[in-house]
């Protein structure tokens, strides 16, 4: 199909399944057997996604809860979009964990909308908000992942997985590792949160669930020389990623930022473009703390990705749009429970439209 240079590429593969799938229904009857089994695997697909478009609708069940009791009250009594609609919904946003500036970006564009079309009735709210903030979203052209891929190269791709306490960088690997072998990868971890034994041995448990080799030493041993082990014995075997486990302490702590440029060397010695990833995870049900860890970890370390876990459970899950919009690396992961495989690759689109009511 010929690409169109003003659609957005989401919605250019979402044509490309709505053919696929009318060519699947116009065929299926009359295919002979060979053909009906390659149809059936394209269905297979799309109820693949649409398994995966159910929990992260499951997933993010509590915020989308809150927000549609939040708009609902918006709405009460209203029958038009006017300033007293658009004031409280900019109350509701803040509230959610959007954040003020993006909050505005997504107002005024609500207004701008208002002024084009006139009359906007409170029930086209819901369907224009997500619209709109799709649109918002979709204007930071950055890099995106659209599935758990990674770039041809000869080397180990190598991930290094950083972030605060307790955030879930630990189960991201281990949900990481399970998802990249379910694609034909082979993978390869290393535990260099050698503060904790407990640490090493949570690393190793998800390893063995993943089935993945792990590269460990003992606790206290230097974090810098068991990720040189981890990419040396990948190189060896031949693996297609790595991915390393560092320790969670404060952000602010020069010893943290000093202790990833090490690893960040010795990995160098190795593999002299690596780490391709260093990824930053955040817990998402913290709100506004995520998106200052946020800004800390950028300013202060080569971050090339985000992933946001814990959305399940929380009604914060406005937070995604905002660290979306505000930031330049884009979020790659998100995390919708504790399961091996409730991690999806973010899909902006996706995300709206599981998190906003789809009407009142
Ligand atoms: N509900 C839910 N829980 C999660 C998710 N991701 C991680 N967790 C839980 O968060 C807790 C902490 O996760 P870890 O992976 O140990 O976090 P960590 O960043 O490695 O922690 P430290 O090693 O102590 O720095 C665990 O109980 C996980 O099960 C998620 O997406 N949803
Ligand atoms: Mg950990």
């Amino acid at each position: 199909m010929k690409q169109c240079a003003n659609v957005p590429i989401e919605i250019e593969i979402e044509i490309k399944h709505l053919l696929i799938f009318s060519l699947f229904l116009q065929l299926h009857s009359s295919a002979p057997p060979g053909i009906t089994s390659k149809l059936s695997c394209m269905g297979f697909f799309s109820i693949f996604s649409k398994e995966k478009k159910k929990e992260l609708d499951k997933g993010l069940e509590k915020s989308k809860e809150s927000f549609f009791a939040k708009l609902a009250k918006t709405v009460a009594g209203k029958s038009k979009v006017d300033d007293d609609v658009l004031d409280n919904l900019e109350e509701v946003l803040v509230t959610s964990d959007v954040g003020v500036e993006t909050t505005l970006r997504i107002i005024e564009r609500i207004e701008s909308r208002v002024s084009r079309d006139k009359y906007l009735g409170t029930e086209q709210l819901n369907a224009i908000l997500k619209e709109e903030i799709v649109g918002l979203l979709l204007e930071n052209d950055i890099e995106k992942a659209n599935d758990f891929v990674i770039p041809k190269m000869d080397t180990p791709y190598v991930m290094l997985v950083v972030g605060v306490n307790g955030v879930g960088k630990t189960t991201t690997i281990g949900k990481l590792a399970y998802q990249f072998k379910q694609k034909g990868y082979s993978v390869t971890l290393g535990a260099a949160d050698t503060f904790r034994a407990a640490a090493i041995e949570q690393l190793e448990a998800w390893a063995k669930r993943a089935d993945v080799p792990i590269i460990t030493q003992k606790m206290g041993s230097d974090p810098a020389a068991v990720a040189y082990d981890t990419v040396a014995s990948a190189i060896a075997r031949k693996s297609d990623i790595v991915i390393i486990d560092t320790a969670g302490r404060l952000h602010n702590k020069t010893n943290l930022m000093n202790e990833l440029v090490k690893i960040k060397n010795v990995i160098r010695k190795l593999i002299p473009d690596g780490p391709h990833e260093i990824l930053l995870v955040l817990d998402g049900s913290t709100g506004q703390n995520a998106f200052e860890q946020a800004r800390q970890f950028c300013a202060a370390t080569e971050v090339n990705a985000l992933a946001i876990t814990k959305l399940d459970g929380t009604a914060k899950g406005g937070v995604v749009i905002g660290i979306s919009d505000q930031f330049k690396i884009p979020i790659k992961y998100i995390g919708v429970g504790e399961k091996i495989d409730q991690l999806q690759v973010f899909n902006r689109a996706e995300f709206v439209d599981s998190l906003f009511p789809d009407n009142w």
